[in-house]
């Protein structure tokens, strides 16, 4: 895994899109982004999954691959869907299998977009109500066990008036202020 400023030129959203300014990976600590490196397993057993699921409570765990043909007329929908800006009202978790993409998070307060590259190994969480976006990069192809605390749902909110009153992106601003 590592972070970059973007440099927020137009063209492919897949392009690195790489500023010219580096971003410290430290600096997902103060945004409150959680990240692992944890080799992907040959044997379908995640110790090392489970241990940190256990210890915060995510209970439930499916797999998605992002591939036009894994998605077929989805595809396009899905890809524009995921590169809306938005948050949610609970942690987004991802362990990626295969593949790489890019998940793109706002610095606060300068509101600048950071981007992310995970491959296979890196287990990310995006704090609830921090804002951001996904997309696959060039390689066109992601696999990723998500991870849930509750039942599969996370409802993504785009970025507009309302959300930024909403009591988990207030909480989420109140927590990485401190
Ligand atoms: C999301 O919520 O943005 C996704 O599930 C797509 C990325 S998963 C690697
Ligand atoms: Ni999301």
């Amino acid at each position: 895994m590592h972070a970059y400023y973007f440099d927020n030129l137009p063209g492919d959203q897949r392009a690195p899109h790489h500023g010219e300014e580096l971003a410290d990976i430290a600096i997902l600590d103060k945004l409150g982004v959680l990240h692992w490196q944890i080799p992907v397993s040959t044997n379908g057993q995640y110790p090392e999954i489970d241990a940190i699921a256990k210890e915060r409570d995510y209970k439930n765990r499916d797999v998605i691959t992002i591939t036009k043909e894994g998605l077929g007329e989805l595809y396009e929908s899905k890809i524009k869907m995921f590169y809306e800006e938005h948050m949610h009202e609970d942690e987004e978790i991802r362990y990626i299998l295969d593949g790489s993409g890019y998940f793109d998070v706002r610095e606060h307060p300068s509101d600048t977009w950071i981007r992310i590259a995970v491959s296979a190994g890196d287990l990310i969480v995006l704090p609830a109500g921090i804002y951001h976006r996904f997309t696959l990069d060039e390689r066109n192809v992601i696999q990723a066990m998500r991870l849930f605390k509750d039942e599969p749902k996370w409802t993504p909110y785009n970025r507009d008036a309302t959300t930024d009153t909403n009591p988990h992106r207030q909480h989420y601003l109140e927590v990485i202020s401190v």
